[in-house]
């Protein structure tokens, strides 16, 4: 999804960290040489304003006339200047709402994850599971706080660093987890420096390089007290080998599912206030971006000034998907982000951020401010108007219907069901090329996934969704309206979007 963000400029950056001895200012001097050639490239196809997706384009445009001119973009100051206002336009209405919805969002603190390995330990014992094994990655952050590349910076390696999660009794015969990792021993000591978030000093079985890993955690005092064989229950994102390995020694290895998967399908308070603050921040981005659009902007350029204005408010974009018209019939895009704004563009923005750790996805589909909406009763809407508006409401009436069905017990299934009846009895069946939506947390998408096969997963009160159905017309345009639900009981699900799209006017 992430098809603007990959061009950001890291490696540019990182060549010039790496010259020895280089200030701040010999640091910008040469990102703004290497952006001036790149513009200078670009220029000489016409394609100037690419620069604008670096990840500072203020600085950038400010400081090019004075790193060559020569090399400058040399037509279209006045377009510069106001694509360079747009941007500012961008962060500054964002900045002006005061930012109140990251008021109540803060940190996972050491306590939450004594939790979350609390609640791991009681749903092994619900499963009958000995232990869990992960190594680092999205659950190992859950769980751990470490991902992948916090380990291992250079690559994913193949030595194996686990973190093995047993539940046992207490003094007082009530369940508890005990965490201990298995690590190569030339490593303990960086493991030690990660800083877990554990109350205790953290435990290491080490293993030496011409050890068998997984002869050693087998002959650890792990599993000494087992009177059959351990069950291991690994992650989904543990790599073939290690499962392999574990299995080969003799270990009886089961795949994530059941009670440990909910654990982390199942948001707690801090999840949720971060999960609100971020989808409604994000939400709030497109907004106040949009106020600022005018004609003659591109797809990219519009991306980039989002991007800016999120990471001004503390949020770090991590896709950022602008499609016009016709080049969102595909619902992920694909095209190369150069169409131009115009009046009647119908502007689909499907975009996500980080913050703490948490994921926003949400999608918004408008009309420029700068075209005017009709009055009630106007009667002559130009056709293809008429169409984007009814379309528009389709979309908005399947979110609606959907949104009634996020309730405990009710199947995965039903949700995309729902929402699909309203699309296809308004006679666009065949249109709403995907599922309804996912789960969201430190991941975009997570499990459970909401398409109308998923009869057997069952909404459970503290999951939350996204509800994103969509209408894609083929060399026409395409509508999608995502926002974010948390299950609640029997009731209506709670939004964490702030607030649902009104209409092509007021996304
Ligand atoms: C978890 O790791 C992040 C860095 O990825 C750090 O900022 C945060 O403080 C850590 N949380 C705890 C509770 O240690
Ligand atoms: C956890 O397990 C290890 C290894 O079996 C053991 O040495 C340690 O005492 C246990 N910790 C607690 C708190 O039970
Ligand atoms: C973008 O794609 C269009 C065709 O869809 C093409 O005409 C145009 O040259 C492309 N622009 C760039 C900069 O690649
Ligand atoms: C959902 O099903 C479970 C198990 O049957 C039941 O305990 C729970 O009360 C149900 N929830 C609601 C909201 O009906
Ligand atoms: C289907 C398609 O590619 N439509 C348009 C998408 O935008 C580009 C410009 O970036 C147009 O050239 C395409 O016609």
């Amino acid at each position: 999804m992430s098809k603007y963000s990959s061009w950001n400029a890291p490696d540019v950056e990182a060549r010039a960290i790496s010259i020895p001895g280089n200030s701040r200012r010999n640091r910008f001097s040469l990102r703004n040489a290497a952006w001036a050639l790149v513009g200078a490239g670009l220029a000489a196809s016409g394609f100037y304003y690419y620069s604008s997706q670096h990840k500072t384009p203020r600085s950038h445009l400010h400081l090019l006339p004075e790193s060559g001119g020569n090399f400058a973009p040399c037509r279209g100051h006045e377009h510069s200047d106001r694509l360079k206002s747009f941007q500012q336009c961008a962060i500054d209405n964002l900045l002006n709402t005061g930012l109140p919805f990251l008021e109540n969002a803060s940190p996972i603190t050491v306590d939450d994850f004594e939790e979350r390995r609390q609640r791991l330990a009681e749903a092994l014992v619900a499963e009958d599971v000995d232990a869990f094994v992960v190594e680092p990655g999205y659950t190992f952050k859950y769980y751990g706080n470490v991902s992948q590349p916090e380990w291992e910076v250079w690559e994913p390696e193949e030595r194996p660093f686990l973190m093995v999660v047993r539940p046992f009794y207490d003094q007082t015969g009530s369940v508890k987890a005990n965490t201990t990792f298995l690590c190569p021993s030339f490593e303990a000591e960086r493991a030690r420096l990660l800083g877990m978030p554990f109350t205790e000093a953290i435990q290491i079985v080490p293993w030496e390089e011409h050890w068998d890993p997984y002869t050693t955690l087998q002959e650890s005092d792990m599993f000494s007290d087992l009177t059959r064989t351990p069950r291991l229950m690994v992650d989904e994102e543990m790599r073939d080998f290690i499962q392999r390995g574990l299995a080969s020694v003799g270990f009886d290895v089961v795949g994530l599912g059941g009670h440990v998967e909910e654990v982390r399908q199942i948001k707690s308070a801090s999840e949720v206030e971060i999960l609100r603050a971020v989808n409604t921040g994000t939400v709030e981005a497109v907004r106040q971006m949009r106020k600022c659009l005018y004609p003659g902007l591109t797809e990219n350029q519009i991306a980039a000034a989002l991007d800016d204005a999120l990471r001004a408010a503390g949020m770090e974009p991590f896709f950022d998907i602008v499609l016009f018209d016709e080049n969102a019939s595909n619902p992920h895009g694909g095209t190369n982000g150069t169409k131009v704004l115009e009046a009647e563009t119908f502007v689909l923005i499907d975009v996500g951020a980080h913050l703490y750790g948490y994921s926003s996805d949400i999608c918004r589909t408008f009309f420029p401010p700068f075209f005017e909406k009709p009055s009630e009763n106007e009667k002559t809407l130009a056709p293809h108007i008429a169409e984007k508006l009814k379309v528009w409401d389709i979309v908005f009436e399947a979110q609606t219907q959907s949104i009634h069905q996020f309730r405990e017990n009710y199947t995965a299934a039903s949700v995309d069901i729902a929402a699909r009846n309203v699309i296809d009895g308004a006679g666009y069946e065949g249109t709403f090329t995907h599922r309804l939506g996912h789960g969201i947390g430190i991941k975009a998408h997570e499990s459970p996934y909401l398409n109308k096969g998923n009869h057997k997963t069952l909404l459970k009160t503290g999951m939350a969704f996204t509800s994103e159905p969509g209408i894609y017309l083929v060399d026409k345009f395409g509508v999608r309206h995502e926002d974010i639900l948390l299950v609640q009981g029997d009731n209506d699900p709670e939004l964490l979007t702030g607030s649902r799209a009104v209409g092509p006017w007021d996304p």
